[in-house]
């Protein structure tokens, strides 16, 4: 480092509290939800899973983030998957479903002080009473929120310290002063309201123009800012936050991106902070933003997992400053291109975060990224005020490099970040590399006898959430199944299927046989499938394709090339029953099993050459499932 010392040809900055600071830091963030993007963590053997959540949240070890959001499930799909409600139903509360209790608690295991978040994409329907809305029942839908809120309290204690009102929909300021109202007269005063995950507007407006309002939030929330923000939000005196950014596939390009978005976003868009979404990329590949988290944990049958160069750019600031630091005034751009951050936690400390990633090595998702020119460049920071008192000498940590002074120079390269801390107790943690990347097992089953969650391994419900089940009647073979329990159409965040349908497996599969058990619960309209080659999930879930083995309540059956098709065969079987379904597909021919007979063949489509197996029920029913399995080519 000695040699990159220079006193001649730098631009020099000054890092002072002279005139005071800056706003207050409220740290950085991972977004779990929105939706399903934690599905396959629960289901990592360990040690790899306790290894992949250190590296997300074990202070001074990886990412060692901040603040966990997480989705407050509502049995719609959210992007990636269903995740689901605390209520299915207007008379039902659980507070044990899903994996999110648990991944805030595993958070908080690691960092007592992790800050958490939750925030409803979708609903369930009984809340909008038949209607796709959850507004007009204002106090319904904020009594459900809190009760979440109390839920985590009373059975895990986990403590809520923001919520937010519907992601990236329409707010509606009368819901948003029942939900203050409501979180105020159930003890909850201290349960801050983030508004709205949207855009600035019409939020920061709304704000200015309604004082009671205002007086219910405590922090704007925008999304995708694109490091910057408007006046009126400024105006507003709000704590100002990116509570959603980043999304962008984490090899170095979304590296870049996340670099230069925690400096800009305050630097620029004075934000305090930033949320990633996602947290960490645990859903099948193919799925709609495959690979958009921190690191990567797709494959919990190998155990493989990838610690993405994002978990160290996160590294480089959460590490060496805290929630409760306080940004200086003295941040901003660099003269050749890139951005400087100074926080202190007023006691002497002071951390400074640069980055000087180019153009194109820092795309974000969105939005589009202004052309913009960056060279390498030498600079001179002096330190002023505080920071130069007799009394203190600065040990700046330059990663592994020291350097005291009162000043220092150095030279930047270009798609660097530099840490300089008086913070010693950073560390870059490693574990032994995981098992290496296997393809999914081409022989599996489940019985479903074994619950290690809420939900079965491996299945990625996309609409609809099917969940362990106990039939304690039940004398026969099938006691604990899985099944499919939404009964109503969600207040949807987005195009949730008209059918239910949970996908599995390994995308590649072209030739298999998927079987399983199925009962339809209703014995006048039931309908279940199984089906292989399934070539889409998440917000294209409608326009899944592959073939459809469909079994109805009615005494039919019908064989389909897409989730949504129809065409019924006639058959004489007896419903309220248990039948065994197989479904057989080979290059261009598909044959079909009930109970072990023969019952149909058939030639199909060229496409989708590929994909998932699934399960899945004609509508929003109950119905059951058990030995499901698969074998593949
Ligand atoms: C966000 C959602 O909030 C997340 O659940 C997830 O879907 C994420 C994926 O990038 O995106 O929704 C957005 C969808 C579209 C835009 C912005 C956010 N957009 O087009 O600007
Ligand atoms: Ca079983």
């Amino acid at each position: 480092l000695l040699g990159s010392l220079r006193s001649s040809s730098a631009d020099s900055y000054v890092l002072s509290d002279d005139k005071g600071l800056g706003r207050d830091f409220d740290g950085i963030g991972g977004l779990s939800g929105g939706g399903a993007t934690s599905r396959l963590l629960v289901n990592y053997p360990e040690p790899y899973r306790s290894q992949i959540l250190d590296y997300l949240f074990k202070p001074n070890f990886g990412a060692s983030l901040h603040i966990l959001k997480v989705e407050i499930g509502g049995d719609g799909q959210t992007t990636d998957g269903t995740e689901p409600s605390h209520m299915h139903y207007e008379d039902d509360e659980n507070y044990f479903r899903g994996y999110e209790w648990w991944l805030m608690k595993e958070a908080k295991k690691r960092n007592p002080d992790i800050v958490l978040i939750g925030l409803p994409w979708s609903f369930p329907g009984w809340l909008g009473h038949g209607k796709d809305w959850p507004y007009d029942f204002p106090d319904v839908t904020a009594d459900y929120v809190v009760k979440w809120i109390i839920g985590a309290k009373k059975y895990h204690d986990l403590h809520i310290q923001y919520v937010g009102i519907w992601n990236e929909r329409n707010f509606d300021a009368k819901y948003i002063k029942l939900l203050r109202y409501t979180l105020d007269k159930s003890g909850l005063e201290e349960v801050r309201i983030i508004a709205s995950d949207n855009l600035w507007e019409p939020i920061a407006q709304s704000l200015l123009l309604d004082p009671e309002l205002s007086g219910a939030v405590d922090v704007i929330g925008a999304h995708y800012p694109g490091t910057n923000t408007v006046p009126q939000a400024l105006k507003t005196l709000k704590k100002l936050w990116s509570s959603e950014d980043y999304s962008t596939f984490n090899d170095d390009v979304g590296a870049g991106c996340w670099a230069r978005i925690l400096n800009q976003n305050y630097v620029n868009g004075h934000m305090t902070s930033t949320i990633s979404w996602n947290l960490v990329a645990s859903y099948y590949e193919e799925l709609p933003f495959g690979r958009c988290g921190l690191m990567t944990a797709q494959e919990p049958w190998s155990g493989n997992y990838v610690v993405s160069h994002p978990i160290w750019i996160t590294a480089h600031t959460t590490q060496f400053t805290q929630p409760g630091w306080t940004y200086l005034q003295t941040v901003g751009h660099l003269a050749k291109g890139g951005s400087y951050v100074a926080l202190t936690d007023g006691k002497g400390n002071l951390t400074v975060v640069i980055e000087t990633m180019t153009h194109d090595h820092s795309v974000c998702i969105r939005p589009p990224l202004p052309a913009f020119n960056l060279t390498s460049q030498t600079a001179t920071f002096n330190l002023q005020g505080s920071f130069v008192s007799p009394d203190k000498l600065y040990t700046l940590l330059l990663l592994r490099n020291h350097l005291v002074n009162g000043s220092f120079t150095l030279d930047l390269a270009e798609d660097e970040v530099y840490t300089l801390t008086t913070i010693t107790t950073g560390t870059k943690g490693s574990y032994a590399d995981p098992p290496p990347s296997a393809r999914f097992p081409k022989a599996y089953k489940d019985n479903f006898n074994d619950p290690p969650f809420s939900e079965a391994s491996n299945f990625a419900d996309q609409t609809g959430v099917f969940e362990y089940f106990m039939n304690t009647s039940d004398p026969g073979p099938h006691v604990f199944t899985m099944r499919q329990v939404v009964t109503q159409r969600p207040v949807t965040w987005t195009a949730d299927a008209d059918q239910t349908i949970s996908v599995i497996g390994d995308f590649q599969w072209k030739n298999l046989t998927v079987t399983c058990d199925a009962f339809m619960e209703n014995v006048k309209n039931g309908g279940v499938f199984i089906a292989a080659r399934v070539s889409k999930g998440g917000e294209e879930v409608r326009r899944a394709k592959g073939v459809f083995f469909w079994v109805f309540a009615n005494g039919t059956y019908s064989v389909t090339s897409d989730i949504g098709g129809c065409g019924h065969s006639s058959l004489q079987h007896r419903s309220f029953t248990w039948y065994t379904l197989s479904l057989t597909v080979q290059g261009q021919k598909a044959s079909g099993t009930l109970n072990g007979k023969l019952l149909w063949t058939s030639s199909v489509p060229v496409e989708p050459p590929n994909g998932w197996a699934a399960i899945g029920t004609a509508s929003f029913e109950l119905a059951q499932f058990d030995n499901f399995s698969v074998v593949a080519e």
